[in-house]
């Protein structure tokens, strides 16, 4: 092998490792091996999916050799791990990752060929797994590679949905949700551990006994229990030699049928608690910060935090381990409230099952955890009922009173006078149903806690969780997110990575940074015309994908502005949409001419939450006007709508590269990060946005003349919601505002009827919760600067490129630095 481990792996130290030799020939054994002994299909008669399969594993097994020697590696070292507790983890597609971990794309591309196969062919055949909503799923996905990469051990913990986020289509425009069946056609990437299986309760009660001293103590007697089947993945770091480990956690039953029952003839009573059992992994909730109080979620989080404990506990961890040493050999980074259930079940296997006393316990516990939140929506903060908890997990309900009751004793310490502060603080809300508030569970319990971006974090400590920065200070900080430079630069858009490598050299995929390096470049007209060139053969290569995927016809020669992300009325696609509308209306009214319209196509890709009714009236909205201003001959094609079904990471990793303008228009203090504004802003488009999230820095960083800056800042917002807020105003006082309205209310997009966006207008005449209205004037002035700037292709080029070069920041390697120093303390493991 040809980094890593190999040459360590000698048979009088240890027994070996296989190893595969990196050739062509070699590989094209391998892969005719898999395809004939493993998939069990001779060459001329296997199916596009037969030779993804074989080839698939085969890339696998390139990667067996590292992992081996990783895991092997860590049960020497017993290094300090982080444990990243996740309810998601939106990969994408595996294999061009892995192929560029092994270092293997040309020779397979080469082997392959010998063999009459496209590999571009093969790569189609994927079916990404779709274990995540967005932003934090896929934030997840990039941490894990950033900590693979930089020698970091890391074990993913999460759940193996059967079904992933829904496949979006749409029917008459309305959006129609599929089951995502991602596993019906194979799973070359996972390894299923059956023998390891964990077993998890739930239900019962709670009873008193005393233990041999004859101290009185409680312990729980569940009612049923589930077992857990670990899946692990390969997470691959790129040129580390390092490959950890993403555990993947499937629900079965206990006993899977009652073959007493089965034989009696009652076979739907038979498999009824396999099934019940088997619906805790069955589907991902397709949700994005909306609140939906459903046990059998409260069950997947349990479930999945309950194995990955036992699972670190028993099996990780070596024999006899002193778990009071549990702090030096991991931390549990809480993604988000989802995980947080396992610190009442820490609290339960420390005392109940190891007998430790209680403040012992809360000490360690304490110092395992750390808690990210990534939202400001106070509906997106979960609570659970007490009768819920206490139904489904009892000891764990009367550990979290406890965790509880001390807490506002120490508070009532701290604040004698000031009992209001007290219960404002308390994990318990007594309102409108008595609740476990999670992210106050959480903050009291981690050691950190941390916001996804600067005014994000100052918000959580001046508003959300307020109470709390002022009684720790030193326990809030801030992590900004980052993405992977690998997927969302070198593979995604190899045009301007093999032009970036050119100019700097490679080490830029390992050491963000120094993209610095390209900024007087921005300076050289014949960087930017190849610059310019790169961008049009990556809008060619959308066009290529929307026409053969969607039936999508776009024009590679207009300015591409982009908005992909979920659908959320605090993201504000109708704001977007507003501008296209009253665009479209100043035109058919004459009093704007086509001549100067600068040529647009205006992307979306966005999934609303099923249960979200006005999020899928919106984009009803988008569809219809998508068809009207497309079908319109009048508009000569300068402005178009392309909005295809099901935006994936697969369909972000062609479209992100071809856009000129990114949209990131979020009302000012509603979006913690964004992550979708780093990949654009890496890809080299501007941003139009707000001063929200990370766009703040991403401007800090840019500069304001290279960023399209607009609307209300987060301290405005506030001073206008506080003074009773009034959408009307804005239409009465904004002619094109209200032409834009009265347009969509006229049923001009919905064949003359009125009634079918009524709703959407009506929301935003009268409530517009995220302020649309009262930002449409100065959004509409930003895109008018937009088109001015685009007029002058070489000043664009420039901020383009200087948009690149001062991205580095946005690594999620930089973040993972940030956690390690601030929080983690898990310092890079050598390889060897
Ligand atoms: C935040 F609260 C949530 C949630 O349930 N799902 C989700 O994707 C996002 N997020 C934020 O909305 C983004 O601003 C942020 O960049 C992302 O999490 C990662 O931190």
């Amino acid at each position: 092998i040809r980094r890593g481990y190999g040459g360590r792996v000698t048979a009088e130290t240890i027994p070996p490792i296989a190893v595969r030799e990196h050739t062509v020939d070699a590989f094209v054994r391998e892969f005719l091996r898999e395809l004939n002994f493993g998939q069990g299909v001779d060459l001329t008669r296997a199916s596009v999916n037969d030779k993804y399969l074989a080839m698939a594993r085969t890339v696998r097994h390139y990667l067996m050799t590292r992992w081996l020697s990783t895991l092997r590696r860590q049960s020497e070292l017993q290094a300090k791990s982080v444990a990243y507790l996740s309810a998601e983890f939106l990969l994408g597609r595996q294999l061009d990752n892995a192929l560029l971990a092994a270092d293997l794309e040309d020779i397979v591309t080469e082997g392959l060929a010998s063999l009459g196969i496209e590999l571009d062919e093969l790569r189609q055949a994927e079916v990404e797994p779709g274990l995540g909503n967005g932003g934090l799923g896929r934030l997840a996905a990039c941490f894990i590679d950033s900590l693979a990469t930089m020698n970091v051990p890391c074990i993913g913990y999460g759940i193996r949905y059967e079904y992933g986020i829904f496949q979006q289509t749409f029917v008459d425009g309305e959006q129609v949700e599929k089951p995502d069946d991602w596993l019906r056609l194979g799973s070359p990437w996972e390894f299923p551990h059956p023998e390891s299986a964990v077993t998890v309760d739930f239900g019962g009660s709670v009873e008193q006994y005393q233990d041999d001293d004859g101290v009185v103590k409680r312990r729980w007697v569940p009612g049923w229990s589930v077992l857990g089947v670990p899946y692990n993945y390969m997470v691959p770091g790129y040129e580390s030699g390092r490959v950890n480990t993403l555990r993947l956690w499937s629900a079965r039953a206990t006993r899977a049928f009652d073959l007493e029952i089965f034989n009696s003839g009652d076979y739907a009573e038979a498999v009824r608690a396999q099934t019940f059992a088997e619906n805790i992994s069955k589907v991902l909730y397709p949700e994005d910060s909306t609140p939906q109080g459903k046990e059998l979620r409260l069950q997947q989080q349990y479930f999945f935090v309950a194995c990955s404990i036992k699972d670190f506990v028993d099996q990780v961890l070596p024999q006899g381990f002193d778990l009071h040493k549990l702090p030096e050999r991991i931390v549990f980074q809480l993604n988000d409230t989802h995980p947080v259930i396992a610190v009442p079940e820490l609290m339960r296997v420390l005392v109940d099952e190891k007998g430790w006393d209680w403040d012992d316990a809360w000490a360690t516990t304490q110092q395992c955890f750390a808690y990210t939140c990534h939202t400001l929506l106070p509906e997106a903060l979960e609570v659970w009922p007490v009768e819920l908890l206490g139904r489904l997990l009892p000891r764990h309900l009367e550990i979290i009173y406890r965790i509880n009751e001390e807490f506002l004793e120490e508070l009532r310490e701290a604040y004698p006078d000031d009992e209001l502060r007290v219960r404002r603080m308390s994990i318990i809300a007594e309102y409108p149903v008595r609740a476990v508030r999670m992210a106050y569970l959480a903050t009291v319990a981690g050691s950190k806690v941390n916001g996804v971006a600067a005014l994000h974090s100052q918000l959580l400590r001046d508003k959300v969780l307020d109470d709390f920065a002022q009684h720790w200070p030193e326990k809030f900080t801030n992590v900004t997110n980052g993405v992977t430079p690998r997927r969302f630069l070198k593979l995604s858009n190899p045009g301007l990575s093999g032009l970036i490598t050119e100019a700097i050299g490679d080490g830029w995929v390992t050491d963000l940074d120094r993209l610095k390096g390209l900024e007087p470049l921005a300076d050289d007209a014949e960087f930017r015309r190849r610059f310019r060139e790169i961008k049009h053969a990556n809008k060619l290569r959308i066009a290529d994908v929307l026409e053969r995927r969607d039936g999508i016809v776009v024009d590679p020669e207009t300015l591409f502005d982009v908005m992909v992300k979920r659908l959320h009325e605090y993201k504000r696609q109708t704001l977007k949409l507003l501008h296209i509308v009253s665009l479209y209306e100043q035109i058919t009214t004459g009093r704007l001419a086509l001549a100067d319209v600068t040529p647009r196509t205006f992307a979306f890709g966005a999934k609303a939450a099923p249960g979200y009714v006005m999020a899928k009236q919106i984009i009803a909205l988008i569809n219809a006007v998508g068809r009207t201003l497309n079908e319109d001959t009048s508009l000569e094609g300068r402005l178009r709508i392309a909005f295809p079904a099901n935006y994936n990471v697969t369909l972000a990793e062609t479209l992100i590269p071809a856009a000129d303008l990114s949209e990131q228009i979020s009302l000012a203090g509603k979006e913690a990060s964004g992550t979708g504004n780093m990949k654009f802003m890496l890809n080299g488009a501007l941003t139009i946005g707000t001063d929200d999230g990370a766009n703040v820095e991403i401007r800090q960083l840019v500069g304001d003349e290279n960023f399209f800056l607009f609307g209300l800042d987060e301290p405005q917002v506030a001073e206008i919601v506080e003074r009773g807020y009034q959408p009307s105003a804005y239409y009465e006082t904004n002619a094109d505002l209200r032409r834009a309205l009265d347009l969509i209310l006229s049923g001009a997009f919905s064949g003359g009827d009125r009634h079918t966006f009524e709703p959407v207008v009506a929301n935003l005449l009268h409530e517009d919760r995220f302020l649309a209205l009262a930002d449409f004037q100065a959004y509409v002035d930003a895109q008018a600067k937009v088109d001015v700037a685009y007029a002058d292709q070489e000043a664009w080029t420039r901020s383009a490129v200087l948009n690149v070069a001062r991205g580095g920041f946005f690594s999620s390697d930089r973040s993972m630095r940030d956690y390690i120093d601030r929080i983690w303390h898990t310092p890079p493991v050598s390889p060897s």
